[in-house]
């Protein structure tokens, strides 16, 4: 994807989430793009997620600010999977507490529903698709995951969302909540979709 001047491409992250743009803005710094988020651009509504897989819902998001802002844009959608509930909450992991839930909420309602679930039983992964929109409308989709198990107890401060909670595979005797940003991004599902993003951009 090539911009049409020396300057750095602009890209708009299609997102809600300030964890996730510094997070994606951390893990592509080597490109030398500028990264804007909707909210600095201004007049951008969140569409509703109304796809029933991560690719669906990046694509919505994605799309929608490419429409918007007429400039390259990157979107992610990801979620908690876990093996006791089936997979719940999966792409519902943000409104896994209700509608207007809180990231408190959803850990919460997450610990009631794994409260009789033994130890070895509590594996999980997050998952994240990232779907790229070029200037010119070209789109790209790499997707990636971290596995690990959640814990009975939230521990940490950092990240966001369900890192209290979860104890990935690659950093034993930590959160995801317990990582600098660097770090989690190394391990993370959506630091391992933002490489493979770049793999299938640079080759
Ligand atoms: P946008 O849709 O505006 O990007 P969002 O936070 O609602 O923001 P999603 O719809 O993709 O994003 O929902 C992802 C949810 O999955 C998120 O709210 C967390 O609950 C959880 N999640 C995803 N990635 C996570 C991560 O790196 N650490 C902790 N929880 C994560």
């Amino acid at each position: 994807m090539s911009s049409s001047s020396n300057a750095p491409l602009r890209v708009v992250v299609a997102t809600g989430n300030p964890h996730k743009v510094d997070e994606i803005a951390a893990a592509l710094r080597f490109t030398g793009w500028e990264f804007v988020s909707t909210a600095e651009l201004g007049g951008w509504d969140s569409p509703e997620e109304t796809g029933t897989t991560f690719e669906d819902n990046a694509r919505i998001k994605a799309q929608a600010a490419h429409e918007r802002f007429g400039i390259a844009s990157l979107a992610d959608d990801s979620g908690l999977v876990v093996d006791a509930l089936d997979g719940a909450p999966g792409v519902y992991s943000s409104r896994y507490g209700g509608e207007e839930a809180t990231d408190a909420d959803n850990n919460a309602k997450l610990l009631r529903e794994l409260a009789d679930v033994s130890d070895e039983d509590r594996t999980a992964r997050f998952r994240s698709v990232i779907v790229l929109i070029g200037e010119d409308g070209t789109e790209t989709v790499a997707s990636g995951a971290c596995e690990g198990v959640i814990g009975r107890e939230g521990r940490g401060n950092a990240g966001f969302g369900y890192d209290p909670l979860f104890r990935p595979t690659g950093t034993p005797g930590r959160t995801m909540a317990q990582l600098s940003m660097d770090e989690k991004n190394a391990i993370s599902h959506r630091g391992a979709a933002l490489m493979a993003l770049r793999e299938k951009l640079v080759g």
